[in-house]
């Protein structure tokens, strides 16, 4: 079932079955290790983010990219797997209809929260690329708050997503505030072994 939460943004609950969970969960564990995985992000004002976060094809860091950690250990990035491509315009097309996907998915940013980690209100505005942002989450369940393109503020709406489910942000909610105010300790299904959040975001250049 693909529920529409605003134009253009629609959950799909329960698009990864309990095998692609696992496939996805240790990928993860094997891209956080390094060179160039897991870091804490510093922000220029001196905050650090509580969500840790790892690059593939890219590696973000406020407010740019690169090729290399360069807050990090400076190793090269760690490839993009041409499957995690797949799966991205799989769930585009689920979300969406319409047919084949064709966007050439090949970059991606996997957020791992822990118990108490939190992502602000901010729009993904650094990136040049319009094409949807499809997102992934295993492990423990999330608050995860959609806002509006207009300001941090209300309207917002907020959606629990749960281990296996995905995301798709194209439209107008590309450019939409949007953030996850709360994880839910112990809420991980049996099996994952996972204590936390991990969200794998897949982009376009
Ligand atoms: C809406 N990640 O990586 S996933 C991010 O759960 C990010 O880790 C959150 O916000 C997380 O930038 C939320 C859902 C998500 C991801 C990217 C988006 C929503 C989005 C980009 C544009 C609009
Ligand atoms: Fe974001």
């Amino acid at each position: 079932p693909a529920v529409e939460v605003a134009p253009g943004a629609v959950h799909l609950p329960g698009h990864l079955d309990a095998a692609a969970q696992r496939e996805l969960l240790d990928a993860c564990r094997a891209w956080a290790r390094p060179p160039a995985g897991l870091r804490t992000v510093r922000m220029p004002r001196g905050g650090e983010m509580s969500v840790r976060q790892v690059g593939l094809g890219w590696h973000w860091y406020p407010y740019g990219y690169a090729r290399t950690a360069v807050d990090g250990d400076e190793a090269p990035v760690k490839p993009f797997p041409a499957w995690l491509g797949r799966w991205a315009r799989r769930a585009v097309e689920a979300a969406y209809g319409g047919g084949p996907c064709t966007v050439p998915y090949e970059i991606a940013l996997v957020n791992f929260y822990g118990g108490k980690a939190r992502m602000g209100m901010h729009r993904d505005s650094d990136e040049r690329s319009r094409d949807p942002v499809v997102s992934f989450s295993v492990g423990d369940t999330c608050v995860f708050r959609f806002g509006n393109p207009d300001g941090r503020g209300r309207p917002w709406t907020d959606v629990e997503l749960r281990s296996g489910d995905a995301f798709v942000f194209g439209g107008p909610s590309r450019l939409a505030y949007h953030g996850v105010p709360r994880v839910h300790p112990g809420t991980a299904p049996l099996g994952t072994g996972l204590r936390g959040r991990v969200n794998v975001t897949v982009r376009a250049r």
